[in-house]
């Protein structure tokens, strides 16, 4: 098995974190986004996506998702589930987790990808290469504000994203706050719910993978 990594992108860091939630150790591989090596042609011929976290089994199937290694994981080395237990708990989990990435992920993504320099005709990840539009940036950068707010006011309620137990909505929601600060972001101070939260999840040792 082979894990396609990126060490300072927030993506592949999730699936980091959920393996080492788990215990899991891969052998892996970095595929250098500071200097478009997921566009290479050796890349391109494991994940056509030219996107990491990629994840290769032994049998040569590729995974090219965080849903995807994530739930592979899970069914593989079930202890401790990341993805909920009851019907309940996996439906909850499932739902912040798609709430975390096209709310949160996809603001951040659209303000820093349509503005940075870095980014001009790679505004959208994936094998096509789409021009900025900076008009999107300000709004992608509203959506995650507001989205910051959503979280905050979820965890009012429960102790983590999907209810009372840590999941990997809780992991995609850790990278996601990280992920503000690459838009100079914050949590606003007053979000004490989030940052209580943050502290909790931030102090696993697994958030350092
Ligand atoms: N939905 C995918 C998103 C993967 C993704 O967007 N990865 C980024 C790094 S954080 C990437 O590969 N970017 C390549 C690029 O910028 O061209 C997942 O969760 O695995």
């Amino acid at each position: 098995m082979k894990f396609y990594d990126y060490t300072r992108a927030p993506n592949p860091r999730r699936a980091r974190i959920f393996m080492a939630e788990k215990g899991i150790e891969v052998e892996t591989v970095q595929v250098d986004l500071g200097t478009q090596e997921q566009f290479e042609d050796w890349f391109r011929a494991i994940n056509p996506r030219c996107t990491v976290p990629a994840l290769q089994l032994e049998d040569g199937t590729v995974l090219c998702d965080n849903a995807s290694i994530a739930r592979y994981f899970e069914e593989v080395y079930p202890d401790p589930p990341l993805l909920g237990t009851t019907p309940t708990e996996k439906a909850l989990v499932a739902e912040w987790w798609v709430r975390v990435e096209s709310e949160g992920m996809m603001g951040v993504a659209e303000a820093l990808r349509n503005t940075s320099e870095f980014f001009k005709n790679n505004a959208i990840t994936g094998s096509e290469r789409y021009a900025q539009i900076p008009e999107l940036a300000e709004r992608g950068r509203a959506r995650a504000a507001a989205f910051l707010k959503v979280m905050d006011e979820r965890l009012q309620e429960s102790a983590f994203l999907a209810g009372e137990t840590f999941s990997a909505a809780d992991i995609a929601g850790l990278t996601l706050i990280d992920f503000c600060r690459w838009i100079k972001l914050p949590v606003p101070e007053e979000y004490e719910a989030l940052h209580r939260w943050y502290e909790a999840v931030a102090n696993r040792p697994s958030a350092k993978a």
